[in-house]
């Protein structure tokens, strides 16, 4: 009955969020604030801008227009930085032979991602070749938990909510795939995700029989 899946990237395929949460770190000296562990857990999956927001009102801070225009710009080329040497030994365990067998069973594959720097994540790691479709942050004008995002890849791959299974490891994805109406397999800790209809800690734990059966 499925016949296509949809892959956040970010947390998923790729451990990019140590990134992230570094680059916002740095960032965060300029108004003195220090991001903890459990705040940046709440930054995935969301926008660069919504992200600034966030951490904009924990530190108490009144940004003009122009700072927060200067320091989303600041943060990328941070970020830009950190990922500069990626590649494909940064791939998340058991992520390569889970998208074979996807491929052999003849799956449709496409990326669901809030970043507007997947494109070169992809390229980066070499993932790029497996994917059928590529739904980013910069395709999208809303963000999740809106499910935009995977409705324009279902729709890129000519599928319906129905057919797709969404890998999703942040609270506002596995919604987002939800008010989608699709089915959704968290990655991560069940004491932290909420609503999937599976959990499971890393792709090495997963077949495609597994979800089948959802
Ligand atoms: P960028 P995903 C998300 O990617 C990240 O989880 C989130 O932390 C980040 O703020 C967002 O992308 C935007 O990223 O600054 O690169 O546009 O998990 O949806 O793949
Ligand atoms: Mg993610």
């Amino acid at each position: 009955k499925y016949k296509a899946c949809l892959f956040d990237l970010d947390g998923v395929l790729v451990d990019t969020a140590i990134y992230h949460f570094q680059a916002w770190k740095t960032l965060g000296k300029q108004f003195d604030f220090e991001l903890s562990h459990e705040q940046n857990e709440e930054l995935k999956g969301i926008s660069r801008v919504e992200s600034l927001e966030k951490i904009l009102q924990w530190a108490n801070y009144q940004a003009t227009h122009e700072q927060k225009d200067r320091w989303l710009k600041e943060k990328n080329e941070n970020y830009l930085a950190l990922i500069s040497n990626m590649n494909s030994n940064e791939i998340l365990p058991g992520v390569i032979s889970f998208l074979q067998q996807l491929k052999e069973q003849g799956f449709l594959i496409a990326l669901g991602s809030a970043s507007k720097n997947a494109q070169i994540i992809l390229e980066k790691t070499g993932l790029i070749t497996w994917f059928h479709a590529i739904i980013d942050g910069n395709k999208v004008s809303k963000s999740k938990p809106d499910p935009e995002v995977f409705q324009k890849g279902a729709e890129a791959l000519g599928c319906s909510s129905e057919e797709c299974i969404v890998f999703e490891d942040a609270q506002a994805g596995i919604d987002a795939a939800k008010a989608g109406g699709m089915k959704v397999i968290g990655i991560g800790s069940p004491l932290v995700l909420s609503g999937a209809d599976k959990i499971i800690s890393s792709f090495t734990e997963i077949q495609v029989s597994d979800f089948m059966t959802l």
